[in-house]
C-alpha cells in the first residue's frame, strides 16, 4: 500500500492477473448454462454492478457480547478511522459504497470534515442512526425506565431533542433517512401499560417526523424483545406498520433479519409491508437462536435468497420500484471485523443476483397450476446456481479485486494499522 487509505491499484490489477484465465474458463462455462436457459449473463452482470448495500459504522470494531468484548490490535478508534476500513471493503468489493453512521458513538465536533473525508475515500451516507438505548455521560435523564415511551415528559423531550441533532447530523452529512430503534418496554408483566406506552411513543415519533428534511424517510425498526424482555414497545412489523401508517407516507418499516421470532416467515412480511407501500429497508444479519447479528449467510442462505427473491419479484414488476435501503447490521465478535463485513456484502448481493436468476415466467405458471414441486424446483434452480465467476467479474470491472478477502490478507490491512491503531479496551458497543 503507498497509502494505507487505499489499496494500490497496481496491486488490485496483478492480483486480478493472475486469477483472470481461470476465472475467465468459469465465465464463459456460467454463460453457457444460462444461455441454455434464456438468461444472458452480461444483463445480469449489470444488475450485479448496480447492487449496493450500505456497512454499519459500528460494525468494523469488534462487537462483544455481555460477558466479554476481545479487541484486535489495528481497529478503528474514532469516526474518521471506521471510515478508512470501509473505504478499504468498498475499494475491494465494490458493494458497499455507503456507511450507515450512529450517534453519539460517531459524534465528531467538525461534520463537514467527515464527510470530505468519506468523499475522499469513495464513501457517502446511508441513513443516520440515533441511540436511546443507553445513557451518555453528563445525561440528564436516564432511559433505564425507557426513552420516546418513558412515562416521564422530560426524559421523552430529553431522547426527542437527541434525535433532532441526529437528523440535523445527517443533512450535513447527506444522509436521507433516520432510522429509529428503541429498546423500551418492560420486564415485568404489570410494569407498564402496553397502550399508553404506545401512544407515547407515537406522540414523541410524530414530532421527530416532523423535523425531517422533505426528501427523507423515517425507518422504524421493530425488535421482539432484548433489552425488555418481558414485552417491547415496537415490537413487531404489524406495530412498526400501524406506526408508520399513524406518522404519515415518509415513514416506512425497516426489517432487521434477526429481529423476529425464530419461526416467523420473512419473506412474507416483505411482501406484506410492500403491498401497503411502507417497505423502508433492512438490516441484514443471520441467526440461529435469537438475534444473534451473525455474519449474513452463515446459518441460513436459503432465507435470504426468499427475501431477495420477493423484492426481485416486486422489482421486476414495478415501473416505479423505489429499492429499500439495504443495510448489513452484524457483530463481529471473533473475526476481522473487514473481512466478515466483506464475506457478507458479497454473500448479499450473490443473493441478489441468485434471485435476479429466477425464471418468472415459469413460476407463476406453475403457480397458476398448483405445481408446487416444480414450483419450488424453478427457485431451487436458481438458488443453487453457482453465480460466484459473475460476481468477481463484476468486480473487476467495477475497480474491486477477484478474491477481496485474500487480498485484504495478502496486503496485511491490519498488522499495517496495528502500528497505528493501539488496542483498546473500551466496553463493547450495543449493537441493534
Ligand atoms: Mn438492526
Amino acid at each position: 500500500m503507498t497509502n494505507q487509505s487505499r489499496v494500490d491499484t497496481a496491486r488490485i490489477a496483478e492480483h486480478n492477473q493472475s486469477r483472470k484465465d481461470a476465472l475467465e474458463l468459469d465465465y464463459q462455462a456460467l454463460a453457457a448454462k444460462l444461455h441454455r436457459r434464456g438468461v444472458d449473463i452480461e444483463k445480469i452482470k449489470q444488475r450485479a454492478l448496480r447492487f449496493a448495500v450500505a456497512l454499519p459504522s459500528w460494525a468494523v470494531g469488534t462487537g462483544g457480547t455481555r460477558f466479554a468484548r476481545y479487541p484486535i490490535a489495528g481497529e478503528p478508534r474514532n469516526v474518521f478511522e471506521k471510515m478508512e476500513d470501509c473505504g478499504i471493503i468498498q475499494q475491494l468489493t465494490r458493494v458497499t459504497p455507503t456507511v450507515s453512521v450512529h450517534f453519539p458513538w460517531d459524534r465528531t465536533d467538525d461534520l463537514v470534515a467527515l464527510r470530505e473525508h468519506a468523499i475522499a475515500l469513495g464513501l457517502s451516507f446511508d441513513a443516520v442512526n440515533s441511540n436511546t438505548f443507553q445513557d451518555q455521560p453528563k445525561q440528564l435523564h436516564s432511559y433505564k425506565f425507557g426513552s420516546l415511551t418513558n412515562v416521564d415528559r422530560a426524559t421523552r423531550e430529553q431522547a426527542i431533542a437527541h434525535n433532532l441533532e441526529v437528523i440535523e447530523a445527517g443533512r450535513v452529512l447527506g444522509s436521507k433517512a433516520l432510522t429509529l430503534w428503541i429498546g423500551d418496554g418492560s420486564n415485568l408483566p404489570g410494569q407498564q401499560d402496553f397502550a399508553q406506552a404506545f401512544e407515547r411513543y407515537l406522540e414523541s415519533a410524530r414530532q421527530i417526523y416532523a423535523a425531517l428534511p422533505a426528501n427523507w424517510q423515517l425507518l422504524i425498526e421493530h425488535k421482539i424483545y432484548e433489552p425488555a424482555l418481558y414485552s417491547t414497545v415496537i415490537q413487531d412489523w404489524g406495530t412498526s406498520l400501524l406506526a408508520a401508517e399513524a406518522l404519515g407516507p415518509r415513514a416506512k418499516c425497516l426489517v432487521d433479519l434477526g429481529h423476529h421470532a425464530p419461526t416467523v416467515n420473512i419473506e412474507m412480511i416483505v411482501a406484506r409491508l410492500y403491498r401497503q407501500s411502507r417497505l423502508g429497508g433492512f438490516h441484514f444479519n443471520d441467526s440461529k437462536y435469537g438475534d444473534d447479528d451473525l455474519d449474513s449467510g452463515s446459518i441460513n442462505p436459503f432465507q435470504l435468497f426468499l427475501v431477495f427473491n420477493e423484492l426481485v419479484a416486486r422489482e421486476f414488476g414495478d415501473p416505479a420500484w423505489a429499492c429499500p435501503a439495504y443495510m448489513i447490521d452484524q457483530s463481529h465478535n471473533i473475526t476481522d471485523p473487514a473481512e466478515s463485513l466483506m464475506s457478507s456484502a458479497m454473500h448479499i448481493a450473490s443473493s441478489y443476483v441468485r434471485a435476479c436468476l429466477v425464471d418468472r415466467e415459469a413460476l407463476a405458471a406453475y403457480q397458476q397450476s398448483n405445481d408446487a414441486l416444480m414450483a419450488h424446483r424453478c427457485l431451487k434452480q436458481a438458488y443453487e446456481t453457482d453465480v460466484a465467476p459473475l460476481m468477481a467479474m463484476a468486480r473487476i470491472q467495477a475497480g474491486g479485486a477477484a478474491d477481496p478477502i485474500q487480498l485484504f490478507r495478502d496486503i496485511e490491512y491490519r498488522k499495517a494499522r496495528a502500528a497505528q491503531r493501539p488496542v483498546q479496551a473500551r466496553p463493547a458497543a450495543g449493537i441493534v
